[in-house]
């Protein structure tokens, strides 16, 4: 029939498959060729009904997201309008579903009359992750079959459904063993030979009937999803939709996805989006250590060290069924460690998100010592322990000679040299850094930070490890603070720098926010504590360029015993047991007498210039990172600060955004910046060279 669709006529069941890989998406050349099939199943005299499958891993993935935007070749069909001719066949026409069905994918099977699926198969419309919504009508089909909070759940929060819960909410019709395709070919022959009646989706209404005159249902629905979806214009619209299937006939309920469709499609958000589906896919590619690279096995773990970053990593081990050593240097530092991972357990089980039998299973899977030779026959070290440099070595010392020659020694340094961790040991092809984030049974960031000597196949495994963890491992090289938290110092020495120059920690917290992070950069600095970095900038002060502006407002700050929350007040004040911040007169007042002794005449600093101030250097050392081969690519940087910071994903991560502000932009900013204020506001080589070419990060 085509190269991605196929029509095979059994016995009077006309069986189409689309043959598209990796994930049969319905792409334009699919959609031609399905038409084609179609047209050709209805025309045959011979054909009473008709199978729609998919070949290889799945039924399909949905639309080929990477056409989005691209005008489509003269003639292809429309995928809603495919949908309508499956829908409006009088021959019955029965969806086969394995693997996924999603998206369109899953969309084409709302249009079959019947839905058959194999037991493991899953299906779902995760579109709202895109920045957009299902547009071939599964807005409007989908509530019809299942009701208005089951599409409210599954439309809004894109949420894949297993094959057994997809039965019970009606969104399949059965789940049948063994070959998918013979069910399906067998099940349209008895609805033609037995004259079953055809169930068009599209003419159902029981379900929406029932909510049709209770607006307050939707309203509500907005209000427990405002805080979520805060800053997305998809989950929104997707109710919108679910609603108007609710008050209007499918004719119209269509029209209105097609439109909304339509704006969204087009929006900054849903290319941010998109951009961020494919960064967190690229990021698994590392040019000089291809997919075929051997990787090592990772049966057992240790992690060194049980203090809050060892004692989350050890959780992520357990959580996957990998069984975990964990060494402390005595055994009361583990009991309590250990007292910190159960009552981590224990909090998830009360909230009914683990059960008390796997909260036991992972824990039996925990084991402690403080004998390195009990540490002789694992696959994988992570050490945890304090961040100092003769320390680690000691401790990397130890590891070479108490573990087994294959092991590889991991550790979680956020700011030291990995080649120098590596040198204290004889095997420093098998070392590398892995910079898990706080809390790190929760974050599901992981840096791993590729020494000189790492191999490729210690590369390959850590990135495999990541995986089999439930992180999104992203590979950089050696630099103070690696990508994240280097980035992250250029936008927060810009923010101390304000605060001396006019503003506030809330007015600078509320910008931070109301640009879509989860929090200011104050109270996030009040949750993680402010101690560790005013200790770090202890030990640093020597070596600090005197040229260079310092501000000491953190220092004052933390001069008066305020190390953030676990002090109940930092740059914020905290009342007994809650986590709000409050701004404090007394951090404003002494703000002012800073500015003041520093011979800074404080003025009004408008919100726009806090965002650049801020955003704009992170974008800036983005820059410089990416020249000095740090990271891999501009993409990169995005997936590590969508995940390590909650940089919003409507905005596809700072690099993207950089795109979207535009690089010339950016660079004429900065130079002006840097011509105001002073070095730390050099605009990066690449940057000028990039706004020169008029290009931007994503032409890298
Ligand atoms: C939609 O359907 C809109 C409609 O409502 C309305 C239209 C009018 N397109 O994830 P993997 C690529 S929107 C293009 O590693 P897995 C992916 O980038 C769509 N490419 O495999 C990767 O490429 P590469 C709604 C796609 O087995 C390769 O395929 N659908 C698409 O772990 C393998 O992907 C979704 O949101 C696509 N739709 O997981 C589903 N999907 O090898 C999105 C994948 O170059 N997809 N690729 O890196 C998924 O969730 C997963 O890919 C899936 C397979 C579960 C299907």
């Amino acid at each position: 029939m085509s190269d991605v669709v196929t029509l095979s006529n059994r016995n009077g069941v006309a069986v189409v498959t689309l043959q598209n890989p990796p994930v049969n998406g319905l792409g334009f050349a699919v959609r031609t060729g399905l038409e084609a099939a179609l047209r050709a199943a209805t025309d045959d005299d011979t054909v009473q009904a008709l199978v729609i499958t998919g070949d290889g891993k799945m039924f399909s993935g949905g639309a080929d997201i990477r056409e989005f935007g691209q005008p489509p070749p003269d003639g292809t069909p429309p995928l809603p309008m495919l949908i309508d001719t499956i829908e409006a066949s009088d021959k019955p026409v029965i969806a086969a579903i394995h693997g996924v069905a999603l998206g369109g994918g899953c969309e084409v099977a709302l249009g079959c009359h019947v839905r058959l699926a194999t037991p493991d198969a899953r299906v779902g419309l995760p579109e709202v992750t895109l920045g957009i919504l299902p547009g071939a009508g599964g807005t409007q089909r989908m509530p019809r079959l299942v009701g208005i909070p089951a599409a409210l759940d599954l439309i809004v929060n894109g949420k894949l459904v297993p094959a057994k819960k997809a039965l019970a909410l009606g969104i399949i019709d059965d789940i049948v063993e063994g070959d998918i395709v013979d069910a399906a070919v067998a099940h349209a022959r008895r609805m033609v030979s037995e004259n079953l009646p055809i169930r068009r989706a599209s003419a159902l209404d029981d379900k929406v009937v029932e909510a049709r005159g209770t607006p307050e249902v939707f309203d509500d629905f907005r209000k427990t999803m405002a805080r979520r979806a805060r800053g997305f214009e998809a989950p929104f619209a997707c109710v919108d939709c679910v609603e108007a299937a609710v008050n209007l006939p499918f004719a119209e309920g269509i029209v209105t996805e097609r439109a909304r469709f339509r704006e969204l499609v087009a929006s900054d958000q849903s290319k941010a989006q998109r951009h961020a589906f494919f960064a967190e896919r690229q990021v698994t590619k590392i040019p000089d250590v291809p997919k075929s690279t051997p990787t090592l096995s990772l049966d057992t773990a240790a992690v060194i060290g049980c203090g809050t970053m060892g004692g989350g990593i050890a959780m992520n081990f357990a959580n996957a069924g990998i069984p975990v050593t964990v060494f402390e240097v005595s055994q009361e530092a583990l009991d309590k460690g250990l007292d910190v991972i159960r009552k981590n357990y224990a909090a998830t089980v009360s909230k009914r998100r683990l059960s008390q039998n796997e909260m036991d299973q992972r824990l039996s899977l925990i084991s402690t010592t403080v004998d390195y030779a009990d540490l002789a026959t694992v696959d994988v070290v992570v050490e945890a322990v304090f961040e100092d440099m003769a320390l680690k070595k000691e401790v990397f010392g130890k590891l070479d000679t108490a573990c087994k020659p294959g092991a590889i020694l991991a550790t979680n340094t956020s700011t030291l040299d990995v080649d120098e961790i590596a040198a204290a040991t004889n095997r420093p092809d098998k070392v590398i850094g892995t910079h898990f984030f706080s809390p790190a049974n929760v974050m599901k960031l992981m840096e791993n930070v590729r020494g000189e000597q790492s191999s490729p196949e210690t590369i390959a495994t850590i990135m495999k490890l990541s995986k089999a963890i439930g992180k999104v491992g992203v590979l950089v090289g050696v630099c103070d603070g690696f990508v994240g938290n280097r980035m992250l110092y250029a936008y927060r020495r810009q923010s101390d720098f304000l605060l001396e120059e006019g503003a506030l920690p809330a007015q600078i917290d509320k910008v931070i926010y109301d640009f879509g992070m989860p929090m200011g950069p104050y109270a996030m600095g009040d949750l993680a504590g402010l101690d560790v970095g005013w200790r770090i900038r202890q030990q640093q002060a020597a070596t600090r360029p005197p040229h260079l502006r310092y501000s000491t407002v953190a220092d004052h700050v933390c001069e008066l015993g305020r190390f953030g929350q676990k002090t109940g007040a930092g740059w914020f004040r905290y009342e007994e047991g809650s986590r709000t911040p409050i701004p404090d007169p007394i951090v404003d007042e002494l703000i002012l007498k800073i500015s003041q002794e520093n011979g800074f005449t404080r003025r009004e600093v408008g919100d726009q210039e806090i965002l650049e101030r801020c955003m704009y250097p992170l974008v800036n050392e983005g820059a410089k990172i990416l020249e000095e081969g740090l990271a891999q690519r501009a993409s990169d940087i995005d997936v590590i600060w969508m995940y390590g910071y909650g940089f919003p994903r409507f905005r596809g991560g700072p690099m993207f955004w950089a795109d979207l502000v535009g690089v010339q932009t950016i660079y004429d900013t900065m130079s002006r910046l840097h011509d105001e204020h002073g070095d730390w506001l050099e605009p990066a080589p690449l940057l000028k060279r990039i706004a020169e070419q008029g290009k931007g990060f994503r032409d890298l």
